[in-house]
């Protein structure tokens, strides 16, 4: 196998990625501006199905409708040109000061008025330009101080600005849903809906539940000290994953955003074999940012190495998936019998409670001293990451 990334793989970047110019909170930029048509243009040549935006990354802030008609054009004629897709896009809510205490949950009213402004005006060219998910990420949502937010006050308005956007969506028959992005922390000191899973409750409390679900981010679970298969499992188990950002983080400290596969490697691997078993068939995303130390290029070499890396663990995991080995040793960790429902077909709760075999007669002693033989199976897994195993496997 090549691991030549192609369209129907539908690896996707933002253009605030490999546009980044290396700006951090301790240093200028070490890249010059980019150019968003070039960027589609470099991306398209290494592979991949398509760009998503902020809006601020294609049009600047302050552009008049003169240079955004012409931004977007030029944007459109690359797009045209390579048969790139825009299958998402999202909103800058968070580098303009006017968001410094957040944009939906600012206390300040205008504030919200205008966030909610920006938004729609940006889900009107997302979908002009194709898309058919909406990120938001609530960067900028949160507070460094216990008395300087209500969090329950702002999730009163935070839940009022999706159901109004939904509303809008709807109004305007648009093919759209949201995907909420939960983050720990950074930029503001702590974020609302800071994990996947507070993302999911806050969903079922909206109008239109249907149309949210999440995007969550390797990165920020990570960040979090949280397992991201687990977390993207249990989005996928609730129907709730619309959208992915790969990426990588080492452990719990800043937000790294390195490219696919660097940082934790054993789980990156266990996400490509969820992502590629556990019907997740939306763009595989890569949000990360090219080490300011790369110069124009390397920014390419990076990118073009998260689509490598993806096609390789997909490639691991499928030789790990088919190993006769690790099928024996699947069953023997008994893997399988999870999906057996624990009451039999036409069994209820009244026979479990009359079931002696269940309690009264059942042999603890014997069930506590069964193992899992989970070791061999994760060694297994191991090898295979490692490549020691599953040439022939995958041949
Ligand atoms: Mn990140």
């Amino acid at each position: 196998m090549s691991y030549t990334p192609e369209p129907d793989d539908r690896f996707t970047f933002g253009l605030w990625t490999v546009g980044w110019q290396g700006r951090d909170p301790f240093g200028d930029a070490t890249r010059p501006e980019q150019d968003p048509a070039e960027a589609v243009r470099r991306l398209a040549d290494l592979g991949a199905y398509g760009v998503t935006f902020h809006d601020d990354d294609l049009i600047p802030f302050d552009a008049d409708q003169t240079e955004r008609d012409l931004r977007v054009k030029r944007f459109r004629r690359a797009l045209d040109d390579t048969g790139m897709a825009v299958p998402m896009a999202t909103t800058n809510l968070f580098t303009h000061p006017v968001f410094k205490d957040g944009a939906f949950t600012a206390n300040d009213r205008d504030v919200r008025r205008y966030a909610l402004r920006k938004t729609i005006r940006n889900i009107d060219l997302a979908v002009e330009l194709g898309a058919t998910t909406y990120v938001a990420w609530g960067g900028r949502e949160g507070a460094e101080s216990g008395a300087a937010k209500d969090v329950r006050v702002a999730l009163d308005r935070l839940k009022e600005a999706f159901d109004l956007l939904a509303h809008y969506v709807v109004s305007r028959g648009y093919d759209l849903r949201f995907a909420i992005e939960p983050k720990p922390n950074e930029p503001r000191g702590d974020i609302l809906l800071p994990t996947v899973g507070h993302a999911l409750a806050f969903i079922e409390r909206l109008e239109r539940p249907d149309l949210f679900g999440v995007n969550p981010e390797v990165g920020h679970e990570q960040m979090a000290g949280l397992n991201v298969q687990h977390g993207i499992a249990q989005a996928l188990w609730a129907g709730k994953l619309f959208h992915i950002d790969l990426n990588g983080q080492n452990g719990i400290k800043f937000d790294q955003d390195l490219r696919f596969g660097a940082g934790d490697l054993r789980q990156a691997f266990w996400l490509v074999d969820l992502l590629e078993s556990g019907g997740y068939d939306g763009p595989r995303h890569f949000d990360f940012k090219p080490s300011r130390t790369e110069d124009a290029e390397g920014v390419f070499v990076s990118a073009e190495a998260c689509m490598r890396n993806y096609l390789i663990l997909k490639e691991k995991a499928a030789a790990f998936r088919a190993d006769p080995e690790v099928r024996d040793a699947l069953q023997a960790s008994r893997v399988d019998q999870l999906a057996v429902p624990t009451l039999g077909t036409m069994e209820y709760l009244h026979h479990l409670l009359a079931d002696r075999s269940a309690y009264e007669d059942f042999d603890v002693r014997a069930a506590a001293e069964r193992g899992m033989a989970y070791e061999r199976l994760d060694q297994l897994a191991l090898e295979h990451l490692m490549g020691v195993r599953g040439a022939a496997a995958a041949g």
